[in-house]
């Protein structure tokens, strides 16, 4: 056990720590075995930065070997080791399970036969793969269309998110929400408004060309390790990185390349500049920065007039808002947003790259709005080396979406498919993933399939949300491993079916980067013994006995080419997926990046919208979630967070300014009370955070917040949740 004094100092990231932790992993599984497996042509399983597929594991877009970061060992580590004991279930009762940590579940082990939890009883129980989709396609039969939910988190592969849409489609909703939701939906919303198109305008090689990155509201650093490199690299050829975060990130101040061996010993400076604003205060620090750049008289006026509309609203409204407005409001003094504009005006190409800082807001939207209006204002969208870019977070979380696993088709997909199933398609709108849940707790949601992740635990409020899932009559999982939201999101009558990764699925699958590259993943052996099935076999089979064979043959799209052409033919963008197979042609997704100021709007001009500067309670502190250098998502790997100097999960993280403000030190254990709950026996870490904003881990943290919902993107406010501390 390490000694809590050893994380008291926070660390510079990368280096020997993630290189020891690699070694330590392999021996876990054997070194040669997890060699094979990471260097097999398969999609990396952590995030959408992307690497492997065809030219093999750990080899990114641009063709460089080796890429690798401790997350993808983590992840691939985590699928080959043993599987859950066959007692399990028998062991532990629900009660029991409900007491269990996110890393308890995780460990133990791979899921690999189907469980059965009937009429509320205290056990799950093991059940037979064709007994229990008999059990789901009668309880899909009996539900209405519109009672039924599907949900997909962002690991499955392309092929098995357009069959469950489809067949969700035909079967009559359009209830067919993603994780995306909670994540990056906000981006999508906010770019689509902007360009016509919701995704990053750049690809991977214009990382390469560029000379400044504004980093604002992401954590690279231990959720994005492979972009470090990149940032690394920009600074080595004399380039600038703009760090914006309320938390003083040790490792995006330092990071060691552990493939760089100078790096290594060494460590690269990352940020040129690190700017601590208030949580919730980006709009305010990036109208600011215009507002510097007008002053300054460098607006690039040639290129609002040529290729934006509604440049001349938001131009008045930066002119307009006031100084003392803009410093109360960022919490950043003039004299850094000067240098920020500064800094901005001396680059040639810029690119403005974010996640979650900026999307888990009340005004998600705005907030990225914000930053696409300063990027226009420069002349830095539409050109090499600049542009936007959202850092996206599951390995084909973009896919999913592409694929129309969205609650709304893209124009033009739903003829393409009602064509192709002979079948009128549902026109009403879908739920979202939030207002499903709020259908769920008016007893209104009767049948949910989940493909993947975990539903409750990603949302706010965890209380309510165990009770409004708990309302569900048939709740279904299709999973890799247990997590809580397994238990405590169980629906009255809860079925848990073993699935594949995709390094072991039996035919190819296809994933997609947050460059728009589609990989093709070559699948491969099962990494433990058991009865793990293909996500695509399992739901054709559902499918198949649910609609028939007729208007469609679901068992024949059990076949991923037959899959491929129909993506191929109703996906725009597409059109290369119907051979990938055979050509071994991987593709940019056509119409995404954006290397010339023309844009897919109907007028190709950029939109700009005026964002007004949010309001907050000032007597509240505001309470950012976040991810641990030990977790992936609600999956949690190691309980405490080297890189933050954060001993275990139940940490608050507090400026000193504000632990002398409330009287309270370091170690000392307090009462967090949030909108939606309290959490007792929190231990507080002081440390680099700026005053006024408090840290706390997701999913633990859900307790506390309500979450408020943005009206555009519908994504909770999982960042600046209003929060109280009470000492006892
Ligand atoms: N290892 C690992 N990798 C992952 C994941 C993981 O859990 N573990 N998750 C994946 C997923 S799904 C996603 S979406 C991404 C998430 O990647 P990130 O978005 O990087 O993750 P977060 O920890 O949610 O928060 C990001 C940062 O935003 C800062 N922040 C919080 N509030 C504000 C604000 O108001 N303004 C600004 N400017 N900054 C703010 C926080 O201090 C934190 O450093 O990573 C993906 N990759
Ligand atoms: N408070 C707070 N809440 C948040 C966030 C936050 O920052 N703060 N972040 C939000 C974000 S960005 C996101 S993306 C969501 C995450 O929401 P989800 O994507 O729903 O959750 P995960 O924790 O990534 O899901 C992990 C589970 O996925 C399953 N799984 C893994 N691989 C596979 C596979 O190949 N196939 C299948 N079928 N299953 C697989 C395993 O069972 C694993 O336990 O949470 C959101 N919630
Ligand atoms: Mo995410």
């Amino acid at each position: 056990m390490i000694g809590r004094n050893n994380y008291r100092k926070t660390k510079a990231g990368g280096g020997w720590k993630a290189i020891r932790y690699s070694l330590e992993k392999a021996i876990e599984v054997g070194p040669w075995k997890l060699w094979k497996k990471m260097r097999s042509a398969n999609a990396c399983k952590t995030c959408a930065l992307g690497m492997g597929g065809l030219a093999g594991g750990m080899v990114n877009e641009q063709k460089h070997f080796p890429e690798v970061c401790k997350k993808s060992l983590q992840a691939q580590v985590a699928d080959m080791k043993g599987s859950i004991p066959h007692d399990f279930f028998e062991k532990y009762d629900v009660e029991t399970l409900l007491s269990y940590s996110p890393k308890q579940l995780e460990d133990a082990g791979r899921l690999s036969y189907p469980v059965i939890l009937e009429n509320n009883a205290k056990y799950f129980k093991p059940i037979s793969f064709e007994k229990a989709i008999e059990y789901i396609s009668l309880a899909l039969t009996n539900t209405k269309a519109d009672q039924t939910a599907f949900y997909s988190s962002g690991r499955s592969s392309n092929e098995a998110a357009f069959l469950l849409q489809s067949f969700a489609r035909v079967y009559g909703t359009n209830n067919v929400m993603n994780c995306s939701y909670y994540c990056h939906q906000a981006s999508s919303v906010a770019l689509q408004m902007v360009l016509g198109s919701g995704t990053a305008t750049i690809d991977i090689n214009d990382l390469d060309k560029t000379d400044l990155v504004l980093l604002i509201g992401a954590n690279p650093a231990s959720n994005h390790p492979r972009l470090m490199t990149k940032l690394a690299q920009i600074r080595n050829r004399g380039g600038q990185v703009i760090v914006v975060n309320p938390i003083f990130e040790p490792a995006l101040h330092k990071f060691h390349v552990p493939s760089n061996i100078k790096s290594l010993f060494f460590g690269s400076e990352i940020a040129s500049l690190y700017v601590q604003p208030l949580a919730g205060g980006d709009i305010a620090l990036l109208v600011g920065v215009l507002k510097a750049i007008l002053e300054l008289n460098k607006i690039n006026w040639q290129f609002l007039k040529e290729y934006t509309t509604n440049w001349q609203s938001v131009i008045n409204h930066a002119s307009d808002i006031n100084w003392q407005e803009i410093i109360d409001g960022s919490g950043v003094s003039q004299e850094i947003i000067y240098k920020m504009a500064n800094m901005l005006l001396n680059s040639k190409a810029a690119i403005f790259a974010w996640a979650m800082g900026l999307t888990h807001h009340k005004n998600g939207v705005d907030n990225i709005l914000a930053l696409c209006n300063l990027a226009l204002a420069t002349g830095n969208v539409g050109k090499p080396g600049a542009g936007l870019l959202p850092i996206r977070g599951h390995s084909n979380v973009q896919g999913i979406g592409s694929v129309g696993f969205t609650p709304t088709l893209k124009a033009g997909v739903k003829q393409v498919l009602e064509m192709a199933y002979q079948k009128e398609l549902p026109s009403i709108n879908g739920l979202d993933t939030y207002a499903m849940i709020e259908s769920a707790d008016a007893g209104n949601i009767k049948t949910l399939i989940a493909l993947g992740g975990n539903l409750w635990g990603s949302n706010p409020n965890s209380n309510w949300a165990s009770s409004a899932m708990q309302k569900i009559k048939t709740s279904v999982y299709l999973s890799t491993k247990l997590n809580q939201g397994h238990i405590h999101g169980r629906g009255e009558n809860t079925i848990i079916l073993p699935v594949l990764a995709r390094d072991e699925e039996k035919q190819s699958t296809t994933q997609e980067s947050m460059f728009s590259y589609v990989r093709l993943s070559a699948g491969g052996d099962q990494n433990i013994k058991g009865q793990m099935q293909s996500e695509t076999e399992i739901i054709a089979e559902i499918a198949n006995k649910v609609l028939g064979k007729s208007p469609v043959n679901w068992l024949h799209l059990q076949n991923h080419d037959e899959i491929r052409k129909l993506i191929s033919q109703s996906i725009p963008g597409y059109k290369n997926i119907a051979d990938i197979d055979s050509t071994h042609q991987e593709f940019t997704v056509d119409g995404r990046v954006f290397h010339e100021p023309v844009f897919l709007t109907e007028d190709k001009h950029a939109y700009m919208e005026v964002t007004p500067l949010p309001v907050f309670d000032p007597n509240a502190l505001r309470l950012i979630t976040i991810r641990s250098e030990g977790q992936f998502n609600t999956v949690v790997y190691e309980e405490a967070d080297i890189y933050r100097g954060i001993p275990h999960r139940y940490c608050l993280l507090i400026s000193s300014q504000d632990a002398n403000r409330f009287a309270i030190k370091d170690g000392q254990r307090i009462r967090v009370r949030g909108e939606a709950g309290s959490m007792d026996n929190i231990e507080i870490v002081v440390g680099s955070i700026r005053s006024g904003v408090v840290a706390m881990f997701y999913p633990e943290a859900n307790i506390l917040i309500k979450g408020d919902i943005d009206d555009r993107s519908k994504t909770p406010a999982f960042k600046n949740s209003p929060v109280w501390i009470e000492t006892y």
